[in-house]
């Protein structure tokens, strides 16, 4: 018995000093960084008992809804102060604050068009009609009785970062119209069954609830596919933000698609050709034609930590890690760069990796104290490679604004500072 406790605490000893060994840390044991000025300032560290071991904590019931600790009160979304945030408007998931690959629900970014409906669910209907046998029309308690499901996928505004110019200072800043969550729902597929598909529907016309009506044609082979009618996110019902009560989603297309607050399914032979797929959410080539329809959503990655607005406290031991994914299906790998792009190493993948889901990632890496520049790049089951902004602009030229999939280097200084190594 002994010998396993001695191997264990051989073990333990051997981890401290590689990873937290290192630069001007080292002295003292595990005392870093801006840990070390303030724990001179409490009585709160061991040996001590801390003053919250002293008396009883909050009761039960204080918070019925619970909410994170005071002390995370900076990790919230990113709203722009230079966009009227009224109307249209859109927050970012704080990417860099993040760990694992689901978003909470609280974090989830959002962007809309015409404001948040407050809808009461129990007024609220989804018509399917067009090409069908059967027009029908559904309350919530009808979707729920259908055969539910659960899946992870990303969620990601074909707009994000929404500007050609990579000006952003943090992750959330460049691609933080991107979130991750478990969704419950019943598939399309029964439904569109439920009402009969007359065989010359090819596209269903997707209407939301929302002052904006926003509306956008789906391909009929994804709504046969994988498309989700939608009513949970994380175990609970959508947030308001999301498309409360109803939702669609298609996993792997461009949030634009996704329409949040669904009242209607038109079943059509011809796409809508609504706004939103005309004007908005096209990309205007050198040649003058418009890449329209675009859909998927193409592999993408970034380095979440550590990632622009941070901090490195010393030279030595940190883990570079990130999120990689690709609307096509599965990321295969990613591969980082710590030195400007001249060589890649192979990045380890958390499993489980799942389908259209954000693919959490991770490097050691020896920092050595000098400057450095890192970068990750994904790489899916298709064998595509997410490509630098150069790479970009030479073959969409310098007018697209949507699905912008660059790779985003981070320049890291001698004293630790993380920055855009593109702005
Ligand atoms: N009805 C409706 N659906 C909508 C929108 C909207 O404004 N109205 N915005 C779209 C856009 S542009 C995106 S990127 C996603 C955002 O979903 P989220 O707010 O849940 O993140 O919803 C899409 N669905
Ligand atoms: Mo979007």
């Amino acid at each position: 018995m002994s010998s396993t406790i001695d191997a264990d605490e051989k073990s333990a000893r051997t981890t401290r000093r590689r990873f937290l060994q290192g630069g001007s840390a080292a002295a003292g044991g595990i005392v870093l960084g801006t840990g070390a000025s303030r724990a001179a300032e409490t009585e709160n560290l061991p040996p001590n008992v801390p003053e919250w071991m002293k008396a009883p904590g909050d009761p039960m019931g204080s918070q019925p809804y619970g909410t994170p600790s005071p002390y995370e009160k900076n990790v919230v979304k990113n709203i722009s102060k230079n966009l009227k945030q009224y109307i249209s408007a859109s927050g970012r998931t704080p990417l860099q604050e993040l760990d694992g690959i689901i978003t909470p629900n609280g974090l989830f970014y959002e962007r809309h068009h015409g404001g948040v409906p407050t809808i009461d669910p129990a007024q609220h209907r989804l018509m399917l009609h067009g090409m069908v046998e059967r027009p029908l029309i559904f309350s919530m308690d009808d979707l729920r009785r259908f055969p539910s499901e659960s899946r992870i996928h990303f969620l990601e505004c074909s707009g994000n970062p929404g500007y050609t110019k990579p000006y952003g200072k943090t992750a959330s800043d460049l691609v933080g119209l991107l979130s991750c969550a478990e969704w419950t729902g019943v598939s399309l597929k029964l439904v569109l069954q439920e009402a009969g598909l007359k065989p010359e529907a090819k596209w269903v016309i997707a209407e939301g609830a929302d002052a904006a009506a926003l509306t956008r044609s789906i391909p009929i082979e994804k709504c046969l596919e994988d498309a989700m009618l939608v009513y949970s996110q994380n175990g609970e019902r959508l947030r308001p933000q999301q498309g409360y009560p109803l939702r669609l989603l298609l996993p792997g297309f461009e949030g634009n698609m996704n329409v949040k607050w669904l009242r209607r399914l038109h079943v059509t032979a011809e796409p809508a050709y609504s706004r939103e797929e005309t004007s908005k959410y096209t990309d205007l080539l050198p040649d003058g034609t418009a890449r329209e329809f675009s859909f998927y959503m193409e592999a993408k990655s970034i380095i979440t930590r550590p990632s622009g607005g941070q901090r490195l406290s010393a030279p030595g031991f940190h883990e570079i890690t990130g999120i990689a994914w690709s609307g096509h299906g599965k990321i295969a790998r990613v591969e980082v760069s710590v030195d400007d792009g001249k060589s890649w190493q192979e990045a380890r993948l958390q499993e489980p990796v799942l389908t259209r889901a954000l693919t959490r990632f991770r490097l050691p890496w020896q920092w050595d104290g000098r400057p450095a520049v890192i970068q990750s790049r994904a790489i899916d089951d298709t064998g595509y490679v997410q490509p630098t902004f150069a790479e970009l602009l030479a073959v969409r030229g310098e007018n697209f604004f949507y699905h912008n999939n660059a790779i985003w280097p981070w320049r890291i200084a001698a004293d630790g500072e993380v920055t855009n190594a593109l702005a």
